[in-house]
Parts: structure tokens; sequence; C-alpha cells
């Protein structure tokens, strides 16, 4: 199985995923500017969307967007207990993986990241952003993970939570986020999954924006 990723992008989640699994993969980097992999190839012939996470699974085909991305990964090592079987928990799973993918990453994160926004954009987003917040910090004041256990949508919050720094979003109001974000930095396949893609963020800072 291949991944394609870059450095501190949401595709860290997969990475996480993987390592958790202790599955086999090869991680091929995409610049994010110039859209290229370490061979030269362009990525925007494999990937028309540009964006990362994309796998390319053991028949050649491809699979992208993070949520089908580690509900693959978690369907493929079940012993790895990544996710939920019961009808309930797979719905909860799903639930989370979506609220990251559209509350914070799409609707927070990637719209504070975005260098060309509008002025007043900031503010706005913060503001709006402030219920989903709230609701994150409550759900997990009195829990260790998203679910009963570690899963795949744990592994996704943590590489979404990560761009707080670069974003300047403050979890001040928000202690149970914080603590759970903490909490899982020292977990040892998160551990090194962002010290291997901070070695790799930093090799080439012009290239991210981000992280
Ligand atoms: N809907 C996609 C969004 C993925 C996404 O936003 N990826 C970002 C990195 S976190 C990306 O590849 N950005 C590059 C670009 O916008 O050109 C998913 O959930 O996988």
């Amino acid at each position: 199985m291949d991944l394609y990723f870059s450095p501190l992008a949401g595709s860290l989640a997969a990475r996480i995923a993987l390592y958790e699994a202790g599955a086999e993969a090869r991680f091929i980097e995409v610049d994010p500017n110039t859209k290229r992999t370490p061979d030269g190839s362009n990525y925007a012939a494999i990937n028309p969307l540009g964006l990362v996470p994309l796998l390319r699974l053991d028949d050649g085909s491809l699979l992208s967007e993070n949520a089908a991305v580690l509900q693959y990964i978690a369907n493929r090592f079940p012993e790895s207990n990544l996710a939920p079987t019961d009808e309930l928990g797979r719905a909860r799973l799903q639930q989370w993986l979506s609220f990251i993918g559209t509350e914070l990453h799409q609707r927070l994160f990637c719209v504070l990241r975005d260098e060309a926004a509008p002025e007043g954009t900031r503010t706005h987003t913060l503001m709006k952003s402030e219920p989903r917040l709230t609701y994150l910090n409550d759900h997990l004041s009195d829990r260790e993970f998203l679910l009963d256990h570690f899963t795949v949508a744990d592994a996704y919050l943590y590489a979404v939570l990560n761009w707080s720094v670069a974003t300047r979003v403050s979890f001040s109001r928000c202690p149970a986020i914080k603590e759970y974000h903490r909490r899982l930095r020292i977990r040892p396949s998160v551990a090194r999954a962002f010290q291997e893609e901070l070695f790799l963020y930093r090799a080439k800072p012009a290239a991210h924006c981000a992280a």
C-alpha cells in the first residue's frame, strides 16, 4: 500500500493509523506547492484534486478522502482495533470523522490557513467555531478518547489540532481539548509519526504554510 502525504498535513492521521496497525506501507511525499513527488512525478496526474491523503491499494486502485482512507485502514487491519465493529459504534465513528472533516478541518483550519481569505474572515471564522470547540471540549472533558478506545478518529483529530499552533487558535477556554492533544502527543504511534513528518517539514519550510 502507498500513502501519498505532505508533511504535517491531514495525511498524518493515515500514517498514525498505519503505525498503529503495524502495516507495511510506502510513504510518498507530495510537495504542496509544486505538486511533485520526489521522483518528479506530477501528483495532479495521479490525483486531479491535488489533495492528500491518497492511498494506492495493493490492486493499484486509488482511495482518497480522510474519512474513507482511515476507515479502509481500520477495516484492513481489524486486529488493531482502530474502529468499532458494532453498528452503533461504527455510526459514532463516522459521526466524529465527519465532524472533524467538516467542522474543524475545512470550516475552521483550512479557512484560517488561507492567506488569500478576505479581511474579517479570521474573526468571523473564530466566532463561528466557538460552539464547535465548546462541544468538542465538553465531549472530551470526561473521556480519554473520542470513543471508548483509540480509533482512527483520534488520529484524525490529533492531526487537525496540530494546526492550532500555526493558525493561532487558542484552546485556553477548552482545557479538555488541550489535555487530550497533550495526551495523544506522547502515544508511541503518534509521537513517531509526528517526529518523522516534522523532520520532513523542517527540511523544506518554504513548501508549507502551516503546522
Ligand atoms: N476532503 C479532503 C480534504 C483534504 C485536504 O484538505 N488536504 C489538504 C492537506 S490537509 C491538501 O492536500 N491541500 C493541498 C491543496 O489544497 O492544494 C479529505 O478529507 O481528505
